[in-house]
């Protein structure tokens, strides 16, 4: 009786002990370290202070931060006669805010670009083909991020949540609390909403996350801290922000504020060992 009794007490003792293993299994399995391979790499405007990068089509758009010198620019990827065009010349468009606005995460939704603004409160509304805005709305806290899922705008704000705005009056819809194994990733700033993920650029650290926005798990991370050394940089404020998905070439363009270059890099998963499976 007394063995019986034994069994079952160290029964009842394991249950919690294998049920932490397994969660411990799955935190620490549940994040991809990708590597990349870089394919290809242009000039970038090193006075842009950059906030957010978008690509449609041959066009990209970027909004670049700072009190008094913000803006938002369009400028082309490739040359007619398709090489990379280098980005010596003027801007194709270019919009400068008034002085008082910090311009921040951009996003561009249905031939429209979001622009974000830092502590002012204010997403501005811009026609994407003459750069005229035609809205401009309130919101409550941060603007850091932008980008959206096809249906709502998801804004980051410094910290680790995820705020999912309405594109016709930028009200809130949902909030997403960002977490890697079990502990909150804040300083979520850049975005970029790629094949069903968010990938986010974490301020002041050389990497990349990708973001469930389901449940909010980061189930990948990318580090470029050997990219961002490549890199001519003149401050400690000229960090990694900067994501724009080239779906055409299938990887993503990354550069950082004040940075001279930018890079088309592809993501590379790494093959699962024999001990993954
Ligand atoms: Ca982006």
């Amino acid at each position: 009786m007394k063995s019986i009794i034994l069994f079952w007490w160290l029964f009842c003792l394991s249950g919690p002990l294998i049920a932490n293993a397994e969660t411990t299994v799955a935190h620490t399995s549940g994040v991809v370290h990708f590597d990349y391979q870089v394919l290809a790499q242009r000039s970038h405007k090193p006075t842009l202070f950059t906030q957010g990068l978008v690509l449609d089509g041959d066009t990209f758009y970027e909004s670049s931060g700072l009190y008094g010198r913000s803006m938002l620019v369009s400028y082309p990827r490739t040359e007619p006669d398709n090489k990379w065009a280098q980005l010596t010349a003027n801007f194709t468009q270019k919009d400068k805010l008034p002085d008082r606005y910090f311009a921040e995460g951009l996003a561009l939704l249905d031939d429209k670009l979001y622009l974000l603004t830092w502590q002012e409160g204010i997403v501005f509304v811009y026609d994407r083909t003459t750069f005229s805005v035609i809205d401009r709305w309130r919101y409550s806290g941060e603007g850091w991020g932008l980008t959206h899922n096809g249906k709502l705008l998801i804004r980051s704000d410094g910290s680790e949540h995820l705020y999912f705005h309405s594109p016709t009056d930028f009200s809130l819809e949902k909030t997403l609390d960002v977490n890697e194994e079990g502990r909150p990733v804040q300083r979520l700033n850049e975005l970029e909403f790629i094949e069903g993920y968010v990938w986010a650029n974490v301020w002041h650290e050389n990497r990349l996350v990708q973001i469930d926005p389901t449940t909010g798990q980061v189930v990948g991370s990318l580090d470029l801290t050997a990219l961002t050394a490549q890199v001519d940089i003149e401050s400690s404020e000229s960090v990694l922000n900067g994501i724009a998905y080239d779906t055409e070439h299938e990887g993503l363009w990354v550069t950082g504020k004040h940075w001279p270059t930018m890079y088309l890099i592809k993501l590379i998963k790494p093959v699962a060992s024999a001990a993954d499976q």
